[in-house]
């Protein structure tokens, strides 16, 4: 696998699929305990279905992945992922979210929007954001793949949609274990799943550049037993630190109360 040209992909295309980054063993694993989340959530009375995203009650979204199991922080934090980020948006970035999106059979399309128009008022002039996309199933047209208009990270503001913007998506295409990696600013839509029995299981970790507010809080969202597990590195890019957005010269720190943990 040439990972360079992917990344080349990635910048001129805006997006790229890069498969095998997960084994199949592992791919099934991730599987099982997404499920295992998302009974989890319902159980703490956090809902998984019908929250004013999707069209119908078959899509399953689950949140605050990184709360649920520890495997999610690892793929968060993923080499492989981190190395695309990187690329995109230079080593200056935040992760901002990470949830997931379950398409049941007879699950429909959500709007058509790009992540970065959500997080950033227009006009969209340089990735500032990133999406890197775990496929736990083959995705394809059939089953509800993700849908996005190529060439759409060109889009500067939302008056250059073309008019039929919805008919020029076309479905990503991925084996399970893949990542697809996709620039903040491409237009995309869940695909309807039209399977008869094939469920669509995508993870999405958000990473935004460090001057972005994040989707999550995560000084809010994260139990203190799972703050407490987390890597100097894993806190550095939760934007857990208490140096927020400043550039710190000679002598300049930004010290943590008392009693909170230091962190790098
Ligand atoms: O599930 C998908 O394919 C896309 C989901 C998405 O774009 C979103 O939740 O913002």
């Amino acid at each position: 696998m040439d990972l360079e040209a992917k990344k080349r992909q990635l910048l001129e295309d805006g997006c790229c699929v890069v498969p095998g980054v997960l084994t199949p063993a592992e791919t099934d694993d991730v599987r099982a305990r997404l499920w295992r989340a998302a009974e989890e959530s319902e159980r703490q009375g956090v809902p998984t279905r019908q929250i004013g995203l999707d069209p119908n009650e078959h899509n399953v979204r689950v949140f605050y992945l990184l709360e649920r199991d520890a495997i999610f922080r690892e793929l968060i934090q993923h080499p492989t992922a981190i190395d695309f980020v990187t690329a995109l948006l230079s080593g200056d970035f935040l992760i901002s979210n990470f949830t997931a999106n379950i398409a049941l059979p007879g699950s429909q399309s959500m709007k058509l929007h790009s992540d970065q128009g959500i997080v950033v008022p227009e006009p969209w002039l340089q990735p500032w954001s990133v999406n890197v996309i775990w496929c736990l199933d083959d995705i394809d047209a059939e089953n509800g793949a993700t849908r996005y208009i190529p060439g759409s990270h060109r889009i500067r503001t939302a008056s250059e949609l073309p008019e039929n913007a919805a008919e020029k998506t076309v479905p990503f295409e991925a084996p399970a274990g893949s990542i697809v990696v996709m620039d903040g600013r491409v237009w995309h839509t869940s695909g309807a799943n039209v399977s008869q029995s094939r469920e669509r299981a995508l993870l999405f970790g958000y990473y935004s550049r460090s001057f972005v507010r994040q989707q999550q809080n995560w000084n809010a969202s994260l139990s203190p037993e799972t703050l407490a597990e987390l890597s100097p590195q894993l806190q550095a890019w939760l934007g857990l630190e208490a140096r927020a957005n400043v550039k710190l010269g000679a002598g300049l720190r930004i010290h943590p109360a008392p009693g909170r943990r230091p962190t790098t």
